[in-house]
């Protein structure tokens, strides 16, 4: 049987890959079972930042793993403070809590908010509500789903966790007046909404959004699992607007495609609102995972990924926009740094499915989500030579048939 058929007999249907079977990678390219070689513009949907397989990062996996991989948090190890410490400073949070996955990360997160709602701000028990955005994506266990506004993500999974409270994204009038409500403890949303469609929202509704919370007396909570270390251009998306979250969910490229490893910061008046034994995770900051997190975020200071990611963002955009001027089938461009999409007009006789198979031909993989929408997001080592040819072949593609 070949993989693909492997993969059908024995494996659960959860998703519909693009048809490329990968055996390898190495930076910003990957190889196919028959030796074809791909420029990667998933990136994993944005854990690869680092690019694949980087040395450093593997070279802290292979040493580590030849000591002590797992301790369980029932003992102390010489690595979780140190990368505690190494993440708690290089976001300027007083502590962290280490989880596995982004969803781990965002549940711990809204357990941190409740708590703190409870404690803190004297929201009756069980009555605490957490705003969140339509159009959110925040991970896919039942609690996160339960605040869903995609069908394909909740239906027919309930029931759902209730107190939650959905305003439209990138709407300040419809936040104000939701975070009035005293029983409100947080604000969690996305920087930019990475799987709805690469949404950023306006100049300053970060800002805005912050300024509401600390008037309501409510946690911002920006999760930054897709758009954090590097990938809009800034270390942290809320860099752009200068807008220091309440509380940070942190994922993916934490430990840069290498291994599972998220995390949620805070500040000591909201993380010590969790005391021993009241959450926690068997993997959870296991020594692996915190010596590959700590040279994952050092790839990200030494190769300077955050201005490389902008000025290769540019570069991407002006690209796309050139081809957009000469056909309709690129309805709109839009990101920023090295997260983008390109809105396909699927009314002129291709698909973005059809384009993505087509662009696989052409050894660029990537994508398509909510239909016609095409994410474009190499890992951040992309070299501009290395665009410069992505995107020669991605124009070539768009600008046929
Ligand atoms: C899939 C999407 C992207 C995330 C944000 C939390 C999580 C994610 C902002 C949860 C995860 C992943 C999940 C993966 C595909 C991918 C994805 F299309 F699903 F939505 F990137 F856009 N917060 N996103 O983007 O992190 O538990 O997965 O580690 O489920 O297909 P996780």
């Amino acid at each position: 049987m070949t993989s693909i058929e492997l993969e059908e007999r024995f494996g659960a249907h959860n998703y519909h890959p693009i048809p490329v079977v990968l055996s390898e990678g190495a930076g910003v390219f990957v190889w196919d079972e028959d030796g074809k070689k791909y420029f990667d513009f998933l990136s994993a949907y944005s854990a690869v930042n680092q690019g694949h397989c980087h040395p450093k990062i593997i070279g802290a996996l292979a040493e580590q793993a030849q000591s002590l991989t797992l301790t369980s948090r029932a003992f102390y190890s010489d690595k979780l403070g140190k990368c505690e410490q190494k993440i708690a400073q290089t976001f300027g949070f007083d502590k962290v809590l280490m989880m596995n996955t982004g969803a781990e990360a965002v549940e711990t997160a809204i357990k941190l908010a409740r708590r703190w709602g409870y404690e803190k701000k004297g929201i009756p028990e069980n009555e605490a509500m957490i705003v969140v955005v339509g159009g959110n994506f925040h991970g896919r266990t039942t609690g996160i789903i339960s605040f869903s506004t995609d069908p394909d993500s909740r239906r027919g999974f309930g029931p759902y966790m209730s107190g939650f409270k959905v305003v439209p994204y990138n709407n300040v009038s419809a936040l104000a007046t939701a975070l009035q409500d005293p029983n409100v403890c947080g604000f969690l949303v996305e920087p930019i909404q990475g799987e709805a469609g690469v949404y950023v929202p306006d100049e300053g509704y970060l800002r805005k959004a912050k300024e509401l919370c600390e008037a309501n007396n409510v946690l911002l909570m920006a999760d930054e699992i897709q758009t954090g270390l590097c990938r809009t251009g800034k270390m942290l998306a809320c860099d752009h607007e200068d807008v220091k979250p309440d509380i940070l969910t942190l994922g993916k490229a934490l430990s840069g495609g290498v291994y599972p490893v998220s995390a949620v910061l805070a500040n000591d008046d909201i993380m010590l609102c969790i005391k021993p034994g009241e959450h926690g995770s068997t993997y959870g900051g296991n020594p692996l995972a915190c010596a590959v997190t700590m040279s994952a975020l050092e790839v990200l200071e030494e190769e300077n990924l955050a201005t490389h990611a902008e000025v290769m963002g540019e570069i991407f955009r002006a690209k796309m926009n050139a081809i957009k001027a000469k056909t309709e089938v690129v309805k709109v461009v839009r990101g920023k740094g090295l997260l983008n999409a390109v809105v396909i007009d699927e009314t002129k006789g291709r698909t973005a499915w059809d384009i993505c198979l087509q662009l696989k031909e052409k050894g660029v993989l990537a994508k398509p989500t909510h239909g016609d929408i095409i994410r474009f997001a190499p890992p951040l080592v992309i070299t501009k030579e290395q665009l410069e040819e992505a995107c020669e072949r991605i124009t070539e593609v768009l600008l046929e048939g």
